[in-house]
């Protein structure tokens, strides 16, 4: 086969690269490897002794100095777009004072959405494009965005028009969640059945005709929303054939997963109290299991994600940041990398694929971005190390030199 090099634009050599094509595979090593990009994809790689012969007058050689490549780092699920923030929280929970006692007394997720509604569009997009540049500097070319710090109409509404807008403004890709069923606000106190007819009649139809959301979430648990009104979401989304994502089985096991499994979600995201059961059905529906090292570590929780089980069963597991002002408030996708190893004991190759091939799974995005293969998005991190497992290793100094989205060089 001769491959058409004539609309290569660029061409990396000196590098090494860790493709993350398949988990199982380990990296996906090629040493002393090259890429070349064509129209923001992928056009080859491999090792630089099977380089095809190029134009070197129409093609921009880029020496990689001996750097490792890995895909542009996906974090797969955040909440970044909120007003205020939950410092006051903090100390009141290191006076002793648990999440659960904090959200019961009016705090927690409901404070936050007090700030919210009260913000301006301009205020809120402001605040959450100073975290995103942050979070961009860690690797990042896609990043999730949930809405749920409105829980009205009018403030689900600014909230996704602030993500759609940061997609924008930023060379990165926002996948936005409408999380409309994030917790009861106070005007629906004892009706979350009330609540949730807003949701599923309102405020959904109003997204989806302004298609303001690429997929639908709901925190069930008994702080959030039970069995019953959780599935009423995943009945609607359905019908607005808009894919399913939950925060499940986060602060106990209500069977969420399960669930969702039964509606083909996407993903099911925290699972501390994951049952055999669980992971069983998740494995059966190919759901992708989202683990949050950062709200774990955070809330100082003791009880671990079923990581066995769920290797066991070949479920595909994300890490994410689920940053936030309340169990998260961390932006960092290098330090998540740490934590998945240290306090959940992925292994590096595990930790890197839920950034890269796993969260874009997570996502329904993997069938172009999360790898690097022929004809997939050119989303492309440039590192400073000599093998991968650093970037998994080391935590404070940030080793990103490069960062390519669809091509173009964004750090
Ligand atoms: N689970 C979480 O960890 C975040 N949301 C959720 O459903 C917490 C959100 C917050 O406390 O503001
Ligand atoms: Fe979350």
């Amino acid at each position: 086969m001769t491959i058409s090099t004539a609309n290569w634009t660029t061409l990396y050599t000196n590098i090494n690269i860790a493709t993350m094509t398949a988990a199982s595979n380990g990296y996906g090593e090629i040493m002393d490897a090259a890429l070349a990009i064509s129209a923001g994809k992928i056009a080859w790689l491999g090792k630089a002794s099977d380089l095809p012969n190029f134009d070197k007058n129409t093609v921009d050689v880029v020496d990689g100095k001996n750097q490792w490549l890995t895909p542009g780092l996906i974090d797969c699920h955040t909440h970044i777009i909120y007003g205020g923030n939950r410092a006051n929280e903090f100390e009141l929970r290191l006076q002793g004072a648990s999440y659960e006692e904090i959200a019961n007394n009016g705090g927690g997720i409901v404070s936050t959405v007090n700030a919210t509604r009260q913000a301006s569009e301009e205020t809120l997009f402001k605040s959450a494009l100073k975290r995103l540049t942050a979070m961009q500097k860690q690797g990042l070319t896609t990043v999730e965005i949930k809405s749920g710090y409105g829980l009205n109409v009018e403030t689900e509404v600014k909230m996704l028009n602030v993500a759609t807008q940061l997609s924008k403004h930023l060379p990165i890709t926002v996948k936005r969640t409408f999380l409309g069923a994030h917790a009861l606000p106070t005007e629906f106190k004892n009706d979350a059945d009330g609540y949730i007819d807003l949701v599923v009649n309102e405020m959904l139809p109003q997204i989806c005709k302004q298609q303001l959301a690429d997929s639908v979430d709901v925190f069930c648990e008994g702080i959030g929303f039970n069995l019953a009104q959780t599935e009423r979401v995943f009945k609607a989304a359905q019908q607005y054939k808009l894919p399913i994502k939950v925060h499940a089985e986060q602060l106990s096991d209500l069977g969420a997963s399960e669930l969702a499994a039964q509606y083909q979600a996407l993903s099911s995201e925290h699972l501390e109290f994951l049952s055999a059961h669980g992971v069983k059905a998740m494995a059966q529906a190919d759901m992708t299991a989202v683990l949050l090292p950062g709200a774990f570590y955070f809330l100082r929780e003791t009880k671990l994600p079923p990581i066995a089980k769920l290797r066991e069963h070949n479920v595909a597991m994300a890490i994410a940041t689920d940053a936030n002002p309340g169990s998260s408030p961390i932006h960092s996708i290098q330090l998540m990398l740490n934590m998945a190893c240290t306090l959940f004991r992925l292994t590096p190759v595990e930790a890197l694929a839920g950034v890269t091939c796993h969260a874009a799974k997570a996502l329904g995005i993997s069938h172009y971005t999360g790898m690097l293969k022929v004809g997939y998005d050119a989303d492309l991190a440039f590192w400073d190390i000599n093998q991968p497992a650093e970037l998994c290793y080391q935590f404070g100094v940030n080793p990103l030199t490069t960062l390519i989205k669809q091509g173009k060089r964004v750090i």
